[in-house]
């Protein structure tokens, strides 16, 4: 049986962050729908994930990206978090949505696109040291759309030179995380398309390199958690972008579509020691709330992958290894079932008031006047993050 008391305890300690683009308006490529009372700068955005915080007690930092929650001042944004009681996560960069980007970024054939590319990069480790913010986190949308369009090997070379520079400059306790995405925008080859790329890259690198997993950006069937599993053991497992998806990167509320992946992904974590925070291991949203209510959405998310987590706390890893080692399929299999199918809302709801909080978030959330406050302070929301 797992021990109760070690349950509750990591359930309270796990912290999520949550992503300062998932607050404000957003869209498809067909569609932006603008909400009422979002943020119209990134001190509301800190305002709404203090919101969630509040609710959930488990979400005390917010990722910020580069620029579009660019301010004049980082140290007075950081001052803003910490007097609403957060604080500043992952500074996220962006080397996909100017001009100078169609054919590549740090891969780029040319070489002032990749110091353009790079300087941004580093402008956000002095974003990171004027915020406290530990980790940098880099996607590239690069990548070419026709077969001969660039050297493969050629981009190779230039990523890794962008990075080594980028690498070079962080501070002691600043790290980089390295995200990959199987694909899109570019269609042909993608720069950074898989993990095996990533960890290749972070290996060179060093200790502050590791690997971002995005729950999202995976082909559909890929077992995930082996991928973690296979990071932990490595100890390059730097940070999960949860989402949820149906078709490729569709940035849905986490363990929306799937619960199930959700809960194997968190087994191989917490039976690994990646929810022990001498792990590094940063447990992010990376979501965008197109169609429903982003605060609520943004709640019943961290909600989501607590659920998953105290699943996974409750897996009896010792049945399961006496199961394992004897060779008994179904009954190892059993052993993963029967903590699934707990039903963990009681338990949660006990961690929440042994923490002073509310057992509901959400109708925390509703009872605290929130939502109804900002929509009648703020008129005329920005858009979030993409297309802005
Ligand atoms: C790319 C991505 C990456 C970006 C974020 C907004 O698809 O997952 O993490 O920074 O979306
Ligand atoms: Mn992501
Ligand atoms: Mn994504």
């Amino acid at each position: 049986m797992a021990d109760l008391a070690a349950v509750k305890a990591a359930l309270s300690a796990q912290r999520i962050e949550t992503p300062s683009w998932g607050y404000g308006n957003s869209g498809t490529r067909f569609r932006v729908f603008p909400q009422q009372g979002v943020p119209r700068d990134p001190f509301e955005k800190l305002a709404d994930a203090a919101a969630v915080h509040a609710a959930t007690g488990v979400a005390p930092l917010v990722s910020l990206h580069i620029p579009w929650d660019r301010v004049p001042d980082f140290g007075k944004l950081a001052a803003h978090a910490e007097s609403l009681g957060v604080r500043i996560g992952a500074i996220n960069s962006n080397t996909f949505q100017d001009e100078d980007y169609r054919i590549g970024s740090v891969c780029h054939p040319d070489p002032a696109v990749r110091r353009k590319a790079t300087d941004h990069l580093l402008e956000c480790v002095d974003v990171m040291d004027a915020t406290g913010s530990r980790d940098l986190k880099l996607w590239f949308a690069d990548g070419t759309n026709y077969p001969g369009q660039d050297d493969i090997v050629g981009r190779q070379d230039r990523l890794a030179e962008a990075l080594s520079e980028v690498y070079a400059r962080l501070g002691e306790h600043q790290r980089m995380v390295l995200e990959y995405k199987l694909f899109e925008p570019a269609f042909y080859t993608t720069d950074v398309p898989d993990w095996g790329t990533s960890y290749a890259h972070c290996l060179k690198l060093g200790p502050k390199a590791k690997v971002v997993v995005d729950t999202g950006h995976h082909a559909p069937g890929t077992n995930i958690e082996f991928i973690v599993a296979f990071l932990l053991r490595e100890g390059k497992l730097g940070a999960f972008d949860f989402n949820s998806r149906f078709y490729a990167d569709d940035d849905l509320m986490a363990g929306a579509a799937d619960p199930f992946q959700l809960f194997r992904i968190l087994h191989e974590v917490a039976k690994n020691g990646g929810l022990d925070p001498a792990h590094g291991v940063a447990f992010m949203l990376d979501q965008c709330h197109n169609i429903e209510a982003k605060i609520p959405a943004i709640i019943r998310s961290v909600m989501n992958v607590q659920e998953a987590t105290a699943k996974a706390l409750l897996v009896d890893l010792d049945a399961l290894r006496a199961a394992q080692s004897a060779g008994d399929v179904l009954g190892a299999n059993a052993v993963l079932m029967d903590a699934y199918n707990t039903d963990v809302r009681p338990l949660l709801a006990e961690v929440r008031e042994e923490m002073g909080l509310s057992p509901d978030p959400l109708a925390a959330y509703r009872a605290s006047g929130y939502a109804d406050q900002i929509l009648a302070d703020r008129v005329g929301g920005t858009q979030a993050g993409w297309g802005a």
